[in-house]
């Protein structure tokens, strides 16, 4: 009986949870805000993918970062440093970010001029994330080289709730046994809308496509003119 009980208060949240994104995800798309959502695990190279990505965005579009983590403005102070206006969101202790958590950071800006992208980086891990949508329009999942390559099967729930991935740190290929193919095709086993890059951070490779792909899926999702 306990157990179903659990199962039932488990569900609501998450209602809640989806409830509260539709209606971010509604704001966002009135005002023509583009939100990405990076998920990995800790140390995957979400900032440092955000390092190389805010530069690139940041001379035609207005951008903001919401950092989540679980102690400390570390990320975020990275994010200010490339002068792009970054909210830190400290959890204290959950292991992903959930949707009133992003409502709580957007209310302090929502009444400022609209950013055209939004890039959540999500708490470092592959587990918790994948159940919580936050009304983004991508969920990109970052699996890093030094990771190890078999780990899509292990955590399929966020392959398969993601529309992008990037197989990150590039520049390590030649010293550990990673093979990027078989990511790629386990993940696109489970999830076959899938788009993937291969970048690194340090070298820039694989850097300008990414940011192409997410300036014409903006483009799709508010055609300009
Ligand atoms: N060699 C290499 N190291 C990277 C790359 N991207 C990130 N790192 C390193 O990996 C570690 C974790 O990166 P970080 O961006 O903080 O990961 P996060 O926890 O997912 O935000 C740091 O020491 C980075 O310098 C990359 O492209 N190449
Ligand atoms: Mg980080």
């Amino acid at each position: 009986m306990a157990e179903i009980r659990r199962v039932e208060v488990l569900e609501n949240l998450l209602k809640a949870n989806d409830y509260l994104a539709a209606q971010l995800r509604q704001e966002w798309d009135e005002g023509k805000t583009y939100v990405v959502n990076l998920m990995s695990s800790p140390g995957g190279g979400k900032t440092a993918l955000l390092e190389a990505t805010l530069p690139r965005l940041a001379d035609r579009y207005r951008l903001l970062v919401l950092e989540g983590d679980i102690e400390t403005e570390r990320d975020a102070e990275r994010i200010r440093a490339l002068q792009v206006e970054a909210l830190q969101i400290t959890t204290g202790g959950t292991c992903h970010l959930e949707s009133h958590m992003i409502e709580q950071a957007w209310r302090l800006v929502r009444d400022g001029p609209r950013p055209h992208f939004v890039f959540i980086e999500n708490v470092g891990n592959l587990v918790c994330p994948a159940s919580y949508i936050l009304g983004e329009h991508l969920r990109a999942v970052l699996m890093s080289v030094p990771e190890g390559d078999d780990k899509v099967l292990k955590y399929p729930k966020v392959f398969r709730n993601s529309q992008a991935l990037l197989i990150t740190k590039a520049d390590l290929l030649p010293y550990v046994d990673f093979d990027p193919q078989r990511v790629w095709e386990e993940a696109r086993g489970l999830q076959p809308q899938l788009s993937h890059w291969i970048v690194s951070a340090r070298t820039g490779e694989g850097i300008d496509d990414w940011v192409r792909f997410l300036q014409e899926q903006r483009d799709e999702a508010f055609p300009p003119g």
